[in-house]
């Protein structure tokens, strides 16, 4: 059985079940905690050490929260471990690849200020790629003293998702972060999401996550300034672990089908009662999502929301599976190019 430490950081027996019985006596057990390019920082019972990045994904790409087993002298990863969860957008950019973001959190916080950077589409945004990825999301509203009805901001966002969490908050007020300590005792493990200087940092310090820069927000448009430049995991106070993330600018859909089917359950709800099956609700006729708008049952923002996040993950989606097989093309080349060199290298 593992230590106290890595089930307070998260071991499970879900990861524990994955070891193999016969070697794994002398094995380091680890937690990615930041991933810098050319290094990766990992967390283990005894301590947090650095290896080359080289020797942390011999087996394969690593983000912050994975749990990986080491050889014990060199940290050469032998094992990583399967995901219990792992969240991952498309990367910004024109090209269409993945970006993963973290791997094995229970929840995820999508921090959105109360102030400019309010907006119910993105949270749905935020929502569609959280339910996803299967993990418990939680709504936080910072900078509550700043606005005047912080209030009427959450039943707004309560009604994006049945049963959504949404927690309205100063986080710059002790008092009021105690209750986010629900998600983060001891084995929990939690992520930040959403926009720069929103108050993510500002929440992982009050959470008890060491020292974290936080920064002020531009006058003009309230935008933050990109304070935190990489994501990294904390031990916490509470037990648990945070992951920090640096603000996103942008916040493109992956194949995200389900999630988008989720948060929109009730725009799918009215298009099952339309005429036609592939009803493209732009003037079909017998369309019952024009009928629903017309009758005000159905809010324009809200549908406009789901037309957009659907056509997206939808195009992402296909270039993702295109890129996937070009790679097993590429793959299956290369491989009978080195089959016909070896042959070639035999006859000689
Ligand atoms: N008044 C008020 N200010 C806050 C609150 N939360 C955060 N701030 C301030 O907002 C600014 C930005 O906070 P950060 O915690 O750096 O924001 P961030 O989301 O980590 O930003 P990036 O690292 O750039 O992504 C700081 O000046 C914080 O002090 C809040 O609830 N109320
Ligand atoms: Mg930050
Ligand atoms: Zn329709």
């Amino acid at each position: 059985m593992q230590s106290e430490k890595l089930i307070s950081i998260g071991w499970n027996s879900f990861f524990q079940r994955q070891l193999s019985t016969e070697n794994n006596a002398n094995q380091v057990i680890a937690r990615v905690s930041a991933h810098y390019g050319s290094q990766v920082l990992l967390l283990s019972a005894e301590t947090e050490f650095r290896v080359p990045v080289q020797l942390a994904e011999a087996m394969g790409e690593v983000t912050v929260g994975d749990w990986l087993a080491l050889e014990p002298v060199d940290h050469r990863t032998v094992q990583r471990l399967e995901r219990q969860s792992l969240l991952y957008r498309k990367a910004p950019g024109e090209e269409v690849k993945p970006q993963l973001i973290a791997a094995n959190v229970d929840t995820i916080f999508i921090v959105s200020s109360c102030n400019d950077d309010f907006n119910l589409s993105r949270i749905e945004r935020y929502l569609a790629l959280v339910l996803q990825a299967e993990v418990f999301p939680v709504v936080i509203l910072t900078k509550a003293d700043l606005h005047e009805n912080p209030a009427e901001l959450r039943r707004e966002c309560e009604q994006l998702y049945p049963g959504l969490l949404v927690e309205t908050i100063n986080a710059l007020n002790s008092e009021e972060t105690t209750n986010l300590l629900h998600w983060c005792g001891p084995g929990k493990s939690v992520a930040l999401l959403g926009s720069s200087g929103v108050g993510k940092s500002t929440i992982a310090n009050a959470l008890g996550a060491k020292d974290l820069a936080t920064g002020g927000i531009r006058e003009d448009d309230a935008k933050g300034r990109h304070t935190t430049t990489s994501r990294s995991l904390h031990l916490l106070s509470s037990g648990g672990v945070l992951v920090d993330n640096p603000g996103m600018r942008e916040l493109q859909l992956p194949a995200c089908e389900e999630g988008v089917a989720e948060v929109f359950d009730d725009v799918l709800e009215i298009a099952q009662r339309c005429r036609f099956y592939n009803c493209s609700h732009q003037g079909d006729a017998g369309c019952a999502i024009e009928e629903a708008l017309q009758a005000g049952e159905l809010d324009e923002r809200r549908f406009f929301s789901f037309m957009k996040l659907n056509a997206e993950q939808a195009h992402n989606s296909r270039s993702l599976a295109e890129r996937r097989q070009r790679g097993k093309e590429t793959t299956q080349f290369h491989k009978s190019v080195q089959r016909a060199n070896r042959e070639k290298r035999g006859r000689q």
